[in-house]
């Protein structure tokens, strides 16, 4: 059986959850735990590689490591319409590489306030934990955040920094979307998903199709970015009740 190995929070894992659902294909999901799984996380991934998940876990096939490889395994198994349209392969890749710079910034953003809410810490515990033990698990949940801060080298999260370093990046998704539905001419693709996904600081996609505490939510949400592009959001949330099959 496939096993997807990811963070539920977070976007590169959802992007690759996306592109799973959309080719229908049949996998597991498993919730990763960083550090404790360090080590294990490591052996599956090519050496030379920085090891994260999302991961997808298929033997005897060799693991697919990252969203974008993730997102083309399920093309390749899959069933549905393509999202990865070979003549749009280089404008598909070019919107991945923005999103994967828009969600560094965006960790940027939610670790450090993570860091600092207990409530968020609570939330992020196994939901098989009672409420009387929650508070037990505290200081182990923000070591593992401390160890993931360091591993993905995240700078400071001042709101003012993130605003102008993504700006640009979601002003680029208005303008070529230019009031369209799809970003390119052959309709819905994975381009779509990862310009949809990077919009996680307007405010993570709602909970029937990312679900996630109160507190958590509230910590990827920049207000300053989510007063500026309204209209982003709107298209995300049409998108998402559109094409995100579970
Ligand atoms: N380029 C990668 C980036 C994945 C990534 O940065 N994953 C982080 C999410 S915070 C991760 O694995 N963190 C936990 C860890 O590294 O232990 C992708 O597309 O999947």
């Amino acid at each position: 059986m496939r096993t997807l190995v990811g963070l539920s929070t977070s976007g590169w894992t959802e992007k690759a959850r996306w592109a799973l659902d959309h080719h229908r294909v049949a996998y597991r999901y498993q919730d990763y735990l960083p550090l404790l799984q360090e080590r294990w996380l490591r052996k599956q991934v090519a050496p030379g590689e920085k090891p994260s998940v999302p991961l997808l876990v298929e033997p005897p096939h060799p693991a697919a490591h990252g969203s974008f490889a993730i997102a083309k395994r399920a093309e390749a198994v899959g069933q549905g319409s393509p999202l990865f349209p070979a003549a749009h392969l280089d404008a598909i890749t070019a919107w991945n590489s923005t999103s994967e710079e828009v969600l560094d910034a965006a960790r940027a953003y939610a670790m450090p306030r993570m860091l600092a809410s207990s409530r968020v810490q609570a939330e992020m515990l196994p939901r098989f934990v009672p409420g009387w033990l929650r508070p037990v698990f505290a200081p182990s949940a923000r070591m593992i955040m401390r160890f993931v801060v360091k591993k993905h080298q995240v700078t400071d999260g001042n709101p003012e920094a993130i605003e102008a370093a993504v700006a640009p990046a979601y002003e680029k998704l208005r303008a070529a979307l230019g009031g369209r539905t799809y970003l390119l001419d052959t309709g819905f693709t994975y381009a779509d998903v990862t310009a949809a996904v990077m919009l996680v600081l307007l405010g993570p996609p709602a909970d029937r199709h990312q679900p996630m505490g109160p507190n958590t939510r509230e910590v990827w949400t920049h207000p300053g970015l989510t007063a500026r592009f309204p209209d982003l959001l709107a298209w995300r949330d049409a998108l998402y009740d559109k094409h995100r099959r579970t």
